[in-house]
C-alpha cells in the first residue's frame, strides 16, 4: 500500500521551539497538522521514552499520525505509527521487524547514490535533504538542490518523497514543483512558539495553493 502523506510534514525541535514534545504536538495539530515526526536528540533513553509518551498519547487524541525520530524500540514502545531512519540508525530491515508490517517506516537520503539504494528496502517513505542550507541540524551533508530532489524524485518510482532541509514559504513551491510528495519543516514553523499554531495553518494553506 502506498502511503498517502500530507504536504507539510512537521518535526519537533524542543531547542528551537522551547516548548516540550507533546506542547508543540498540540499546537501544531491545532493548525492543521495530521502527520508528524517527534526528533530528541539530547535526552537519555528514559526522558526520551517518557517524552515520547506524552507526545504519542497526545497526537492519539488528536487523531494526528506520530513517527518517532531514530528509535524503533521507542516507536513500539509507545504504540507510535512509526519511526524515522536515517544512515547511521538501524536498518530499515531490522526495524520491520521490530515494529512489523502495519508500522509506517521514513528512511533520510543525502543523494541519488543513497536514494537508488534506498528503493530496495522496506520502507513506506524516502526523505532526501537537506534541500538547501540548514541551521537546524549541524551535521548535514552538502545541500542537493532542486536539481538533487528532481533526479531522485523521477527515480523513486511511486515511493512518496519527503523533502526536507531549509525549506521556507518562500520555497515550498518550488519544492513541491521539483517533485516532493510531502516537505518536512523545523524553523519554517517552530522559530516562535507564539506563533506555531498561525504559521502551520498558513504554512497548510500556502502550499494548497498550488497551481
Ligand atoms: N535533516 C536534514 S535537514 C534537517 C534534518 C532533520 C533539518 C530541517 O530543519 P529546517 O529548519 O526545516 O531546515
Ligand atoms: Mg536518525
Amino acid at each position: 500500500m502506498i502511503l498517502e502523506l500530507p504536504k507539510i510534514y512537521p518535526i519537533t525541535d524542543v531547542g528551537f521551539s522551547g516548548i516540550s514534545h507533546a506542547e508543540q504536538v498540540e499546537r501544531l495539530a491545532a493548525g492543521g497538522a495530521t502527520f508528524i515526526q517527534m526528533r530528541e536528540k539530547n535526552l537519555p533513553p528514559a526522558r526520551f521514552f517518557s517524552e515520547a509518551m506524552k507526545a504519542v498519547e497526545l497526537a492519539r487524541q488528536l487523531s494526528v499520525r506520530i513517527i518517532i525520530n531514530d528509535r524503533a524500540d521507542v516507536a513500539l514502545a509507545t504504540k507510535a505509527d512509526g519511526v524515522h531512519l536515517g544512515q547511521d540508525d538501524l536498518p530499515p530491515e531490522a526495524a520491520r521487524l521490530i515494529l512489523g508490517n502495519d508500522a509506517i517506516i521514513g528512511y533520510s537520503t543525502h543523494n541519488l547514490v543513497q536514494a537508488e539504494r534506498a528503493l530496495s528496502l522496506p520502507i513506506d517513505y524516502l526523505a532526501i535533504g537537506p534541500i538547501f542550507a540548514t541551521t537546524s541540524k549541524t551535521d548535514t551533508e552538502p545541500a542537493v538542490g532542486l536539481d538533487g530532489l528532481r533526479s531522485v524524485a523521477r527515480t523513486a518510482n511511486r515511493l512518496p518523497i519527503v523533502a526536507i532541509g531549509g525549506i521556507t514559504f518562500e520555497n515550498v513551491h518550488a519544492v513541491r514543483d521539483a517533485g516532493a510528495s510531502s516537505v518536512a519543516v523545523i524553523s519554517a514553523l517552530l522559530s516562535e512558539k507564539d506563533s506555531i499554531t498561525q504559521r502551520t495553518r498558513q504554512l497548510i494553506q500556502h502550499v494548497a495553493q498550488e497551481n
